[in-house]
């Protein structure tokens, strides 16, 4: 059963006097919005190109219109990311648009504690009036937004802007922070700015490729094929606790115990200079740190003998896998939620950055320390959200970026706060200590993803306006909504995406978005209007445009597209990677950073990193003796399944209920038969589901996949200290039979 809520205190406030007028001349003239439109400047038959909307993979689709209706998808074989292939949420990625349950008009919370139906006039005023009772009667401060990588940059930046420079919210964040965020600032600590290093091509000009906490071939399976396409006969070795489809299809899986990375990959480092496989010529030239971490790993429990006791792993395996990473030619280190999505993320995905460094393998085909981003437009967040960081990556609280950016806007200097937003779990906190009163929640289902669903509806009730802007009206997070924003989805705007490799590609509007459902651009445009504060964004007038000011934001930056003239440039070169500035003329397709080992410290070097280990926060014990991993299922589902779930052919290709994956000696201990319902108890909640016994996880854990709403009733409040990251991949459950069932 999906929660409901009672409904929220009714407008007490009156409205505000504002000048200008209060309906904006566009929402009487919907024509201009796109609304019951031929796609922009398409022909009816036409065949064009837009980059996939699902994973930041980031493959090309070619939609195929007829009529001017897009009635089917295909893989572009001409574009460098997937070479003609396409996985089946790709292939389906049509069939959410026309999905019976949309949301096609703003729905307002009524004094019934229904939602209704209400024009788009009403709904903004209403926004707006609620919005501004909580700024008058609080402070700006009180009011946050959540976002998402999923929406294309220009959207992205809007948003961010809008609510920073226009409305005056101090506090916002993106739904990244679930994702990347450890990446993110592992990078950023490491090399100066969030740089991933790598280019595609990488995954097929590697002699060692070593995968860490990534289920490729679910996860991102055409960036698997990639690697099938390697001809160097690559060694592949995966490191997960379960022996993912992934670790079936490597040369070589090394199932270490869960959270156990960080002592294994310090033992790796150890062996590395035990052995002398380092490249002492990089780490001079290039790097700072070095000596420390040497002498932390020599003083610390990471022989071999204590990382076989913590990590389960044999000494010889671990000592081969040292062997491969300090001999190999080409080596290259990626990771993806096994090592984000923890209480230590962040010096985790840096001791892979530690083994790059020392390696020297770095700046060169095959190389790399790799974050794989997860969703389309995730990079695109981390670079243009005005979250975390002022747009462009640059900083609140420096001076000159506040003076850049308000010049480069033409937004008053004074409308920049000084300070960096809270992150996502600070956020919510503030909504449960009453700090935080308004929240508006865009192209994220929160009270499905978030972890410790529990306390999120003590944060629901802490807030007296909640604003949800979505595609459809009945995800879990529309369900709690005072107003629900009915929103155009991928396929029905206009835009850019920036995927894993830094590739910047296109995504185009083949599609009307049905009712009055429109572009997060416009509703954007809208609430600018109506909050009183048009005016500065009166020249954000087309996604385009906005993409311009971008790459005049980002000039100057480790990230400066200042050489994309605009979207026809991306159109015609394959999708463009960052960094394109002006001045570069001849760039190839596929380019990697770091080639002449200048990082973006100020001393140009790169830094070692590191923190002894801590102990898990929740681990195993009597009451709750197993250790609860979760991720994805299927490479048919997608996240919370608001979209994936409403395409009849990927429902066939995923189980529809809950299941729990059990190893066969625990189940037969616990009596439990293939098939059967248990409950699963963490310290915070309860699900049930199926039994599924199997050998590809490891006695005393269980996994259950992210894509049941349930599931995050049981995990818990842990963040990563450094990037805020939650830890969504390990806490204590129990196991019980449901009698008689
Ligand atoms: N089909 C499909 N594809 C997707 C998505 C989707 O929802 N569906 N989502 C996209 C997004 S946003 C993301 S972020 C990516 C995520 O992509 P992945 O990170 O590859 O996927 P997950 O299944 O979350 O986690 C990967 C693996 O981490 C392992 N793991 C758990 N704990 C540990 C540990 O302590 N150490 C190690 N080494 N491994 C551990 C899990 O067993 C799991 O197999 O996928 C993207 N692609
Ligand atoms: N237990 C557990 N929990 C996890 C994870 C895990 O591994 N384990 N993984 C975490 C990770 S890595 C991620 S990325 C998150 C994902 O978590 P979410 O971001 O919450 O998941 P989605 O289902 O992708 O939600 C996107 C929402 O945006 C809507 N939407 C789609 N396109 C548009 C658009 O263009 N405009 C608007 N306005 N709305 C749109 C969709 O309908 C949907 O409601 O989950 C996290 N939660
Ligand atoms: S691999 Fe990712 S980008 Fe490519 S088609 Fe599948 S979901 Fe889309
Ligand atoms: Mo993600």
């Amino acid at each position: 059963m999906k929660p409901r809520f009672s409904p929220r205190p009714q407008a007490s406030t009156p409205l505000r006097q504002w000048s200008g007028p209060l309906t904006h001349e566009l929402v009487q003239r919907p024509a201009e919005f796109g609304l019951g439109q031929l796609p922009h400047g398409l022909q009816p038959d036409a065949v064009t190109e837009s980059i996939c909307g699902y994973c930041a993979t980031g493959c090309s689709l070619r939609v195929h219109l007829r009529a001017g209706e897009a009635v089917n998808l295909s893989a572009d074989t001409n574009y460098p990311v997937n070479l003609g292939m396409a996985c089946p949420k790709g292939w389906e990625a049509l069939a959410p648009l026309r999905a019976a349950d949309r949301a096609t008009t703003p729905l307002l919370r009524g004094p019934d504690g229904e939602l209704h139906s209400v024009s788009w006039d009403e709904a903004l005023r209403t926004m707006v009036e609620r919005f501004r009772g909580i700024t008058e009667r609080d402070s700006a401060e009180a009011l946050a937004w959540l976002s998402t990588g999923q929406i294309p940059c220009e959207e992205m930046a809007f948003l961010g802007a809008l609510a920073k420079f226009g409305m005056g919210m101090v506090h916002g964040d993106g739904n990244t922070r679930q994702c990347m965020a450890t990446a993110a600032t592992a990078y950023k600590q490491a090399f100066g700015f969030d740089a991933p290093p790598y280019t595609y091509a990488d995954f097929e000009e590697s002699d060692v490729l070593v995968l860490v906490g990534s289920n490729l071939c679910i996860a991102h399976p055409i960036l698997w094929q990639r690697i099938m396409r390697n001809r160097r006969q690559p060694e592949i070795i995966v490191l997960d606790p379960r022996c993912t489809e992934t670790a079936m299809a490597a040369t070589r899986h090394l199932p270490l115990r869960p959270k156990s990375d960080l002592a294994l990959l310090y033992g790796v480092a150890r062996l590395l200079i035990e052995n002398g496989w380092l490249d002492t010529g990089f780490i001079e030239k290039h790097t700072n740190g070095f000596e420390d971490f040497k002498a932390f790993l020599l003083a610390g429990p990471y022989a071999l003998s204590e990382v076989n006791a913590a990590s389960g792993l044999d000494e010889a395996s671990i000592l081969s896998l040292a062997r491969s990473i300090g001999s190999g030619k080409r080596v290259s280190l990626w990771w993806t939620m096994g090592v984000n999505q923890s209480y230590e993320g962040t010096r985790t995905a840096q001791a892979l950055i530690n083994l790059a460094l020392m390696t020297g393998n770095i700046g060169k085909p095959g190389t790399g320390p790799n974050s794989i981003t997860g969703q389309c437009n995730a990079m695109g967040s981390r670079l243009f959200s005005n979250s975390t960081n002022l747009l462009g990556g640059h900083r609140f609280d420096r001076e000159e970026d506040r003076a850049k950016i308000s010049a480069l806007l033409g937004i008053p200097e004074s409308s920049i706060p000084t300070r960096d937003s809270w992150a996502y779990d600070r956020i919510l906190e503030g909504a449960e200590r009453g700090e935080i009163k308004g929240l508006w929640i865009v192209a994220t289902n929160t009270a499905h993803s978030w972890c410790d669903q529990q306390r999120l509806r003590r944060v629901r009730e802490g807030l007296d306006f909640l604003v949800v802007q979505d595609m459809y009206a009945d995800t879990e997070t529309a369900r709690l909504a005072d107003l629900v924003l009915p929103a155009a989805g991928w396929g029905e705007k206009d835009g850019t995406f920036i995927n894993s490799e830094r590739r910047i590609g296109r995504i185009r509007k083949v599609s009307r978005a049905p009712g009055q459902a429109l572009a997060d651009f416009h509703i954007f445009q809208l609430v600018a209007h109506y909050w009183g504060c048009g005016e500065p964004f009166s020249n954000w007038d087309s996604p385009e445009t906005v993409f311009r000011m971008l790459t005049a934001v980002s000039r100057g930056q480790p990230c400066d597209i200042s050489g994309i003239s605009g979207y026809a440039m991306i159109e015609s070169n394959g999708g463009i990677q960052w960094p394109l500035r002006e001045s570069e003329t001849g760039f190839s397709t596929e380019r990697r950073l770091f080639a002449d080992g200048k990082f973006f410290h100020p001393d140009g070097r790169a830094r070692f990193l590191f923190d002894a280990p801590q102990a898990m926060p929740e681990p195993p014990d009597g009451d709750y003796p197993f250790i609860l991993l979760t991720g994805r299922g299927t490479s048919s589902q997608w996240h919370t399944q608001t979209r994936t779930s409403k395409s009849p052919v990927l429902r066939k290709l995923y189980p529809e209920n809950p299941y729990i994956e059990v190893h066969p000696s625990d189940a037969d201990r616990l009596g439990l038969r293939a098939g059967e319902s248990v409950i699963v108890e963490s310290r915070r909640g309860q699900m049930s589901a199926a039994v599924h016994v199997t050998t590809t996880v490891p006695g005393g854990s269980v996994f259950v996949p992210m894509h049941y709403p349930a599931v995050n009733r049981l995990t818990l409040s842990s963040f990563d200290p450094h990037s805020r990251q939650p830890s969504y991949k390990a806490c204590a459950v129990h196991l019980s039979r449901i009698r008689n069932a």
